[in-house]
């Protein structure tokens, strides 16, 4: 067993490559931004755009951004977490640590795993028109499995809410070809069409864009991969609520960092804490949001 921590540049940010085996993985400090997962010699797990741009200041598509103290459109999200913000109607979507550096937190290497973790102090950095304190922990273990949780810490004297999600980019063979298992019966909020509550019927394939809020599913979800011959396993504690997302052809063609033929490649599945099932801390408490993947042959 042998594992590895590196620094490096890529682009123009500053990462790490972590090794355990045959498995590798690239994170930034730009938003403890995972970038890259996979095997040696093999197919991405994790998927990065080839028009991905490195640059600091920038949000990267692909890979495992990380979402909060908001998931997607402020507005969209329930009135306590729009109240955190002073200034609602000009917040992006998906909060404001994606793309800014966090804190190196630690490293760690051992016969079993490779391990590095970042933290986002807000008393330290202050996020513009957030005027809250609050402690992010975002935390990799590469080892026979891809183990990552964020723990968001409540270092204020008020209440704090959010919503977040760990906004996981998946390469896949074809999308065409692809499906979600575990899903069945759940209910979704179809975003697409009025955000009506609808009822997943069986496995879930594609064959439009998608973009569905799904309630209460399981803890492990499965993307079944026939062209690549292969099960990407997902098992998350700490999250209520999964994104499923592909954007297919015209939102494609509209989405920045993004080939007009990616979407026949990627697939996102986004372990959030959304809508109902938002967070709101008391004073010194710890939320987690744990996520591990592996895979099938
Ligand atoms: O998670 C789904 C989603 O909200 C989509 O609607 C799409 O906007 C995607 O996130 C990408 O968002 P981004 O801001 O990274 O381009």
């Amino acid at each position: 067993m042998t594992s590895g921590v590196e620094r490096i540049k890529q682009g123009s940010l500053d990462c790490w490559s972590l090794r355990f085996n045959n498995s590798k993985l690239l994170i930034a400090q730009q938003g403890a931004q995972i970038l890259g997962y996979g095997h040696e010699g093999g197919r991405p797990i994790i998927w990065l755009s080839e028009e991905a741009r490195l640059e600091p200041g920038n949000s990267v598509r692909g890979g495992v951004p990380v979402c909060w103290p908001w998931f997607g459109d402020l507005q969209r999200n329930p009135q306590s977490i729009q109240a955190m913000h002073q200034q609602p109607q000009q917040a992006s979507a998906h909060g404001l640590v994606r793309s800014i550096d966090w804190s190196l937190a630690g490293i760690e290497q051992h016969e079993q795993a490779a391990c590095i973790s970042f933290s986002y102090n807000t008393l330290e950095q202050p996020l513009a028109h957030w005027p809250h304190a609050a402690e992010l922990r975002l935390s990799v273990r590469l080892g026979e499995r891809l183990s990552i949780s964020l723990a968001c810490r409540n270092l204020g004297e008020q209440p704090l809410s959010f919503s977040q999600a760990l906004h996981t980019y998946f390469a896949v063979s074809d999308i065409h070809t692809v499906g979600v298992e575990g899903l069945e019966g759940c209910d979704y909020i179809e975003t697409l069409d009025n955000w009506q509550t609808l009822t997943q019927s069986g496995t879930l394939h594609f064959s439009g864009e998608t973009d569905r809020i799904y309630l209460h599913p399981p803890a492990k979800l499965q993307i079944c991969d026939p062209g690549w011959q292969r099960t990407i396993n997902l098992l998350n504690r700490g999250s209520q609520s999964a994104v499923v997302w592909n954007p297919w052809i015209d939102k494609a063609r509209r989405l920045s960092q993004f080939n007009d033929a990616a979407w026949q490649r990627m697939l996102c599945i986004e372990h959030a804490n959304v809508l109902e099932d938002m967070v709101t801390l008391a004073p010194a408490s710890e939320h987690q949001l744990h996520l591990d993947i592996w895979v099938d042959k």
